[in-house]
């Protein structure tokens, strides 16, 4: 199997003898030689992955300098689609979305891009980066021909790849190959005239020249249902791997032309409740250095994971929703911090290619500013007036979150306790139809939780005509495999004691607007004593002014707390869950702090606080805990003991 090397010294002897200079940009296949060509030279890269959507902008340049320094020549990002279009139509490309200045911020620091355009990316990304709006159709059959499915990705490719394409190596631009779906061949569909479809759309708006490929398990079957004839077939596999019969699969689809492990994984993910998942450096390292023994193309699957902002985790099947925390143990901390195994790869980088001169950006600095107070503000049920904006919506049985358009974060469905429940009654949801968390409250004192794919019914009590209120969480769309069509909200009805519930009020709840508007202190209601119930506590962190390293980045650790969301200066930093594990901090990024003013913490607590009965605290920490495990233990609710009569 010649490979590039072999092609590199007759380029040699080429180069003496006549010249091979071609202003024109190039990037292409050799099948002769097996290897890339770059402006009519051999070429191999050594690449990284990094999710543009998962690190703030304020650090896109430290982060892509870091990958630069380390030895790279390229980066691979995704494009998730749901990161730009949150509705349809509506296209979000600025600030942390601006995905055109990303790449030219790649070209400026003289990395390749290999872009991973989607539609379909995976990712531990909600829903695989595809829109939730597509489930407007109930019936839609993601990533296949399904006339609708296709119509939307039209659209939306016919706004994206006209941006990219423009970006094309061949143009100036850094991209050098644009990767189509993502692992298709792990898909049940199958479909290839969905894949015949998108080999069309990109040609029509890249032109004949850039490299398509794909990406597939380097197993037969899923190359076998990954790729069609015009799109080039890569592998993905991780340390451990006999790296010999892995890209023999790919040679079973390509026979001729560059190796390429398009994720070769340095760390892997983590679900809630399960241990941090860390993979060894030797293993790491000693895998790499195969690889690019081989002289294959590689890319590091992550390079730096970063976070899972807001609510954009994703989830796998059986349902196991993704932490905030995307650190994916790699070489790059989740805060950007070099680690051991940035530098031992590294090390392996510098044994095949010249590593770039200079100093590495450090990393950066982390400020412990220690506890600050936090004071109930209101309930979620005292403030419903300024959450949910666009009022409630009336039907007789529960609607999802996807027809009535909510796409993120909550939903309060209500009704009224039919009769009187003096003794503790069961309240069932059918078919695991909860999606994902409900938090159960009889006139606002919380009952219990039932929680898709754990607990199905609960024991409530209450007196007839009393509010029963389901605060219902979306914790991330699945974004793997055929369950992709993740609906959410109730989707099948709700019994007590046996009989149906009905006539119920629902309450899409835009919570961020009413941070970011300042809004719950104009809530009409008066705030309750310390009830458990979910509810927002309020903060402030004053970091003083003048004082030359600050403010730096830090870690707020949740001691007490139970399980929510937080916002600092109206910034959803994502999902806390220190009762679950394993991580127990969040990443708060220096670009949301500020001197000029007290920094606004909201933190919504869903189940219960320390202020109940201890110290109403969160706690500013200069290192991140990603590992505590408590794991999953059935709640035993003991305030659902009590009486709401
Ligand atoms: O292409 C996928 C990538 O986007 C391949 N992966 C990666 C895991 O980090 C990532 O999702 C796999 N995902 S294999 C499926 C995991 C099922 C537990």
């Amino acid at each position: 199997m010649r490979l590039c090397f072999s092609a590199l010294i007759s380029m040699v002897v080429i180069t003496h003898g006549q010249s091979l200079g071609t202003s024109a940009r190039t990037f292409e296949i050799d099948y002769d030689h097996n290897c890339y060509r770059k402006d009519g030279q051999p070429f191999r890269y050594i690449s990284g992955s990094i999710h543009y959507a998962r690190i703030p902008r304020f650090y896109w340049k430290d982060r892509l300098l870091k990958m630069k320094m380390a030895g790279l020549d390229a980066i691979y990002t995704y494009v998730p689609w749901n990161f730009h279009e949150p509705k349809p139509g509506i296209y979000e490309f600025s600030g942390d979305h601006d995905i055109v200045s990303f790449l030219q911020l790649a070209n400026e620091i003289g990395l390749l891009v290999i872009l991973r355009a989607g539609p379909y990316i995976c990712g531990e990304w909600d829903m695989g980066g595809l829109p939730a709006w597509l489930l407007a159709k109930e019936s839609i059959v993601l990533r296949s021909s399904d006339t609708d499915y296709l119509h939307a990705v039209d659209n939306w490719m016919g706004v994206l790849l006209p941006k990219i394409q423009l970006l094309l190596y061949q143009n100036g631009g850094p991209v050098i190959a644009v990767q189509v779906e993502n692992e298709y061949g792990s898909y049940f569909a199958c479909d290839y005239n969905y894949l015949r479809h998108l080999l069309k759309l990109f040609r029509h708006h890249l032109g004949d020249e850039v490299v398509l490929f794909t990406t597939d398990g380097s197993g037969l079957p899923y190359v076998k249902c990954g790729t069609i004839q015009g799109l080039y077939t890569t592998v993905d596999f991780g340390p451990g791997t006999n790296v010999t019969d892995a890209f023999f699969v790919q040679r079973h689809s390509e026979p001729k032309g560059p190796l390429i492990n398009s994720e070769f994984y340095t760390g892997w993910l983590d679900h809630w409740g399960e241990r941090h998942s860390v993979v060894a450096t030797e293993r790491v390292v000693s895998t790499l250095n195969e690889i690019l023994a081989h002289g294959a193309n590689v890319n590091m699957y992550m390079f730096i994971g970063g976070t899972n902002f807001g609510y954009w985790n994703g989830a796998n099947t059986p349902y196991e929703p993704q932490p905030t925390s995307y650190d994916y143990d790699a070489p790059l901390s989740e805060a950007g911090d070099l680690t051991e195994k940035y530098f031992a790869i590294r090390e392996v980088i510098k044994k095949y290619k010249k590593i770039p001169e200079g100093p590495v950006p450090p990393t950066t600095p982390k400020y412990a500013y220690g506890e600050i107070s936090m004071e109930k503000a209101k309930t979620v049920i005292e403030a419903l007036d300024v959450l949910a904006r666009y009022g409630a919506i009336k039907s007789v049985y529960p609607l999802t979150f996807d027809q009535m358009k909510q796409y993120f974060g909550f939903v309060l469905y209500r009704t009224t306790i039919p009769k009187n429940y003096t003794e503790p009654a069961p309240l069932s949801s059918l078919y695991d139809g909860i999606r994902d968390r409900a938090y159960v409250t009889v006139n606002g004192v919380l009952q219990g939780i039932l929680e898709r794919n754990k607990m199905h019914t609960i024991n409530i009590t209450g007196t007839e005509g009393a509010h029963l209120d389901l605060l219902v969480e979306s914790m991330g769309r699945v974004n793997f495999g055929r369950f992709n069509n993740d609906f959410k909200g109730l989707l099948t009805n709700l019994t007590l004691n046996g009989d149906i519930l009905a006539n119920w009020t629902m309450y899409p709840l835009d919570i961020d607007s009413a941070i970011i508007g300042e809004l719950l202190s104009k809530a009409s209601a008066l705030k309750t004593d310390n009830i458990p119930s979910p509810a927002f506590y309020k903060g402030s962190l004053a970091i003083p002014e003048g004082i030359p390293d600050l403010p730096q980045d830090t870690f707020i650790k949740f001691t007490g707390w139970t399980k929510g969301q937080i916002w600092i200066n109206g910034f959803n930093l994502g999902r806390y869950w220190p009762a679950r594990g394993p991580q127990v901090t969040l990443y708060v990024p220096v670009h949301i702090l500020t001197t000029s003013q007290v920094n606004n913490i909201t933190v919504l607590e869903l189940e219960h606080s320390p202020c109940e009965t201890g110290k109403c605290v969160v706690e500013f920490v200069d290192k991140p805990i990603l590992n505590e495990n408590p794991g999953y233990v059935k709640e035993e609710l003991s305030f659902n003991k009590g009486s709401v009569l």
